[in-house]
């Protein structure tokens, strides 16, 4: 039998999952766990780059941890855990930062556009990418599904992978990105040039995966829209419109190309409706199956297992870097 790839990922518990986020990241996760030796992780030591309060963001944590199973990750096929309960990520994290270059971190977006504008930017945000790098390295992940805003962090991984092995002989496994062609990236409601992201400050930019019923209709028929009528995919001169039909694809399942058919000699209230009655469909069996799981108290119970499971796998990957680079072994 040949042994499963592995697969790892991770999302910040920075604030409300959003439809985003499920797109681009958890529904490929839930699909997945079925086929690979699979692990994910809530990256809380990555969402202290910047400042948290510490009730919200422990609340944040957990909430995060039971969107993950609501939305069905199965803690029997997948491992589910909390990078700060592995401690080798904060020593390979640094282990990486040691291998990367200045000019390699101030050509990162997600830097840029997360320090834009800001007086004081903690440098932890600027390291943000090795440990990222570090999250990645210590599984031996075979493949990484992200959205594409991750595209530059995953080429830095594999740079820093082949650095390490370069210099210090075979250690890691080089890992290749997994992007969703439809669904890649979401935009926000408000600005179609911008993508939908849940730390955004206006509520009305995006859908969280708690959005109330109605919430979600009030928010899509308020959606950014251009004074056109016609319901077509054009990234470049209808953003909000085509956005919409990568939503309205993702969450009927329909090609966008069916619903350019459909939608012909339409105007938007009719598809506006449309929008946020499929989300609100695929999205009431999740709520209810949060209520739940908060309800039931058996979350701490599967993190710290998944914890344990994936310190053995880190802890050996870190042991194996730390002697390469000429620590002297206990
Ligand atoms: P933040 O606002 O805190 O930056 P975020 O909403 O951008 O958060 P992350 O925690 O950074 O989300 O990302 C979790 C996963 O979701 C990543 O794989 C990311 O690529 C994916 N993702 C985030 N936003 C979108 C989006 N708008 N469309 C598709 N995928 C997304
Ligand atoms: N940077 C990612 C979150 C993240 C991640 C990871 C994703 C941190 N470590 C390891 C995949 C693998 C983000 O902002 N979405």
């Amino acid at each position: 039998m040949t042994k499963q790839k592995r697969v790892l990922s991770g999302i910040q518990p920075s604030g409300l999952m959003t439809i985003g986020n499920y797109i681009g990241a958890i529904r490929q996760f839930v699909a997945m766990q079925h086929d690979y030796d699979s692990y994910f992780m809530i990256v809380d030591m990555h969402a202290i780059t910047v400042p948290q309060d510490p009730e919200k963001l422990r609340e944040q944590t957990e909430s995060l941890a039971a969107v993950y199973l609501a939305c069905g990750i199965d803690p029997e096929k997948a491992t589910l855990f909390l990078q700060s309960q592995v401690r080798a990520h904060a020593m390979l994290g640094w282990m990486m930062t040691t291998l990367t270059y200045m000019g390699e971190l101030e050509r990162m977006t997600q830097f840029k556009d997360k320090s834009a504008g800001k007086e004081s930017i903690g440098t932890g945000l600027f390291v943000y990418p090795s440990l990222m790098a570090a999250d990645i390295l210590l599984y031996d992940s075979d493949l990484v599904p992200v959205g594409d805003d991750q595209t530059q962090h995953l080429e830095l991984t594999r740079d820093l992978a082949h650095r390490f092995n370069q210099r210090y002989g075979d250690t890691f496994v080089v890992p290749e990105g997994h992007f969703t062609e439809v669904g890649a990236r979401i935009m926000s409601l408000v600005d179609g040039t911008k993508k939908m992201s849940k730390s955004d400050p206006n509520p009305n930019a995006f859908i969280s995966l708690l959005d109330e019923p109605d919430v979600i209709r009030k928010k899509v028929s308020r959606a950014t829209t251009d004074s056109g009528r016609e319901i077509v995919f054009d990234r470049e001169n209808k953003p909000e419109v085509s956005n919409l039909l990568e939503i309205l694809s993702a969450f009927s399942g329909q090609s966008i190309k069916a619903l350019e058919a459909q939608y012909e000699g339409q105007g938007y209230g009719a598809f506006k409706k449309d929008v946020a009655e499929a989300i609100v469909a695929t999205l009431a069996p999740i709520q209810e199956r949060y209520r739940d799981i908060r309800a039931s108290g058996e979350l701490h119970d599967v993190l710290k297992r998944g914890a344990e499971k994936a310190s053995v796998v880190a802890e050996a990957t870190l042991r194996r870097a730390m002697e390469r680079m000429g620590f002297v072994q206990p």
